[in-house]
């Protein structure tokens, strides 16, 4: 017998295209540990002695832009903690129906505050995630578990989904690195023609939303005088698959769980 919260959190997840979820779901101290991972791991600092995978940002770039820095779980132990609890992977078997979930990639995303009317490089353009995805095949079942580590208000430049875009198909006007936030909205909008109807990300510190592979979403500039600290867990479930069954780029660790935690359900599910 399901509980009212999975009903619902599918149903939402299922219609909208994501889910935004009304609690935190990671206990204080751990989002206080992975704060201090975050710091840490922005500094060059790694207490696993592996470094994150190669990023766009890195120790020492400039703090006033967006900082992105790829698989950071590898390179400190709070933030593996993390991307691996257990709370993640039950909301993700709830909105999913998996009988497994494994973390396959995760973005530590740091975006610092910014002055409103001056030009800062913090804007996340409008993307669908699959468009950077083309390891998996088309039909694997894909999504981000979006976890704020502090508050997520109107001011921090959330995330912003567009409801029921996951049913457009994928686009090719998807940009992440888009700092014409306005213009490349107008011409999604156009190019689809379809109802836009933008929902913020607000959530508490330990909150999270998660999010189809297909839908629209992107973020503007942080005028809270605050840093918008997040990292974006991508999960898969047994209904996925690397396309030829190749490990390489994206896929590269799927089978090493010391990178890629299982965090739901029986492993072989994903034999
Ligand atoms: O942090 C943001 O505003 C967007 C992050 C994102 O693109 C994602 O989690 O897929």
């Amino acid at each position: 017998m399901q509980s009212e919260r999975t009903v619902l959190a599918r149903r939402r997840y299922q219609e909208d295209g994501f889910f935004i979820c009304p609690d935190p779901l990671i206990p204080q101290e751990v989002v206080d540990r992975a704060t201090a991972g975050m710091d840490s791991v922005r500094a060059g600092d790694y207490d696993t002695g592996t470094p994150p995978r190669p990023s766009r940002w890195n120790p020492g770039d400039d703090p006033n832009t967006l900082c992105k820095i790829e698989k950071p779980q590898i390179a400190s132990r709070a933030i593996m903690e993390l991307v691996s609890h257990p709370a993640l992977g039950e909301m993700a078997a709830d909105i999913s129906g998996a009988r497994a979930v494994q973390v396959w990639w995760v973005q530590l995303l740091y975006k610092p505050p910014s002055v409103p009317g001056q030009q800062a490089l913090t804007n996340i353009g409008w993307h669908q995630d699959y468009n950077y995805w083309g390891a998996w095949e088309e039909d694997s079942e894909l999504f981000t578990a979006w976890v704020a580590l502090g508050d997520v208000t109107p001011e921090t430049g959330p995330m912003n989904f567009v409801a029921g875009s996951h049913r457009w198909g994928l686009s090719t006007e998807s940009d992440f690195q888009s700092q014409e936030y306005d213009a490349l909205r107008e011409r999604i909008r156009s190019a689809h023609g379809q109802e836009w109807r933008e929902i913020p990300a607000i959530l508490p510190p330990g909150g999270a939303s998660f999010h189809h592979k297909l839908t629209f979403h992107g973020s503007g500039q942080n005028h809270s005088g605050k840093p918008r600290r997040s990292f974006a867990v991508h999960m898969r479930t047994e209904k996925s698959r690397p396309k030829e069954d190749l490990r390489q780029g994206l896929t590269a660790f799927i089978d090493d769980p010391s990178y890629c935690p299982i965090i739901y359900g029986d492993p072989t599910a994903f034999d």
